[in-house]
């Protein structure tokens, strides 16, 4: 009744390059990237992204800024003498965006409207930079389900709130959906960098994604409770037992639109908290920021053997 279901027609040119799924963008003179400080009138989108092929992304600006250095030293970029890392994007007070070498650094902030502004500009800007066969990655946070808090979840599948693999939003008055697909083969290529020396374990499965981190993940904790303790026990274990190992708030529209792009995607997050023990993230702070690193260090490690290959 009046859904729109998208095609899922080539989305690449045959080179590889992303193509918009939109005929306005080429008949504008320019298009402004505002929430990136970019545009393709103001900058030459070639010159300065054309190199890129692996695009992270993470919510806080300071957690993509560690990346960035992190995997500088990684694959042993240099950067130009006298000069430091920059944050591309400052000027929007918006997002955080480092550039080392072929990689990209972005924080994408939280929940759904947050990164999906960004998706928006970001695969605008792979199509007017003309990169080929671009690598969209999440590495974040999330909760996890009957996992030890600081395990690495690889999501293969991606749900929304009402368990459904779709991205929906009303669009025109009308609801849009959008297949949430994610690249299994590239969640096992990942799966399989998973080290039996690293202090943690690494797993895959299915992700859900809602749109708030208190009642709408059945937390205990938020301003507002309209649930019992039960209640959300049953639910949790209904999730489990559903396969669900992760919640999140990104990973419909992340899957979605890059899938509709045709592009490559992955999320690697890591759990703050086993979510059948309890609601609040409360480990220390230094805690948190060792767990934060492991989705970086397994994505770092398929960088590098990307770039070893190539
Ligand atoms: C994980 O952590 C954030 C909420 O704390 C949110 O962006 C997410 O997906
Ligand atoms: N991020 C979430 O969305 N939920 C959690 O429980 C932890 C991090």
């Amino acid at each position: 009744d009046g859904e729109i279901v998208n095609k899922e027609s080539d989305t690449r040119y045959s080179d590889g390059s992303v193509r918009l799924r939109n005929p306005n963008i080429e008949l504008m003179d320019q298009d402004i990237l505002y929430h990136l400080a970019l545009g393709s009138g103001s900058h030459d989108l070639v010159e300065m992204f054309g190199d890129v092929k692996f695009i992270c992304m993470g919510g806080t600006p300071k957690r993509m800024e560690t990346f960035a250095w992190y995997i500088m030293k990684e694959i042993g970029h240099k950067l130009p003498a006298g000069t430091t890392l920059l944050d591309i994007s400052q000027h929007s007070y918006r997002y955080s965006m480092y550039k080392v070498g072929p990689v990209l650094s972005v924080s994408h902030g939280m929940g759904i409207p947050s990164i999906g502004i960004l998706l928006h500009e970001i695969i605008k800007l792979m199509y007017h930079a003309k990169v080929r066969d671009p690598l969209f990655i999440r590495v974040g946070t999330c909760g996890g389900i009957g996992l030890d808090p600081g395990t690495v979840v690889i999501s293969n599948e991606a749900v929304d709130g009402m368990l459904k693999p779709y991205f929906e939003q009303p669009v025109l008055g009308k609801m849009t959906r959008r297949p949430a697909k994610l690249d299994k083969k590239l969640a096992m290529e990942l799966l399989a960098l998973a080290s039996n020396e690293d202090p943690y374990d690494t797993v895959t499965g299915k992700t859900m994604c809602t749109s708030d981190f208190y009642e709408g993940q059945g937390r205990l904790d938020g301003a507002f409770c309209d649930y019992t303790e039960q209640d959300k026990t049953d639910y949790l274990n209904k999730l489990h037992k559903q396969g669900i190992i992760n919640i999140e708030m990104e990973c419909t529209i992340f899957a979605a639109l890059t899938h509709h792009a045709g592009i490559k995607a992955a999320i690697v997050c890591v759990t703050f908290l086993d979510r059948l023990k309890g609601d609040q993230v409360n480990s220390p702070k230094e805690v948190l920021e060792e767990w934060q690193k492991r989705p970086q260090e397994l994505v770092a490690r398929y960088i590098k053997r990307y770039l070893q290959h190539k």
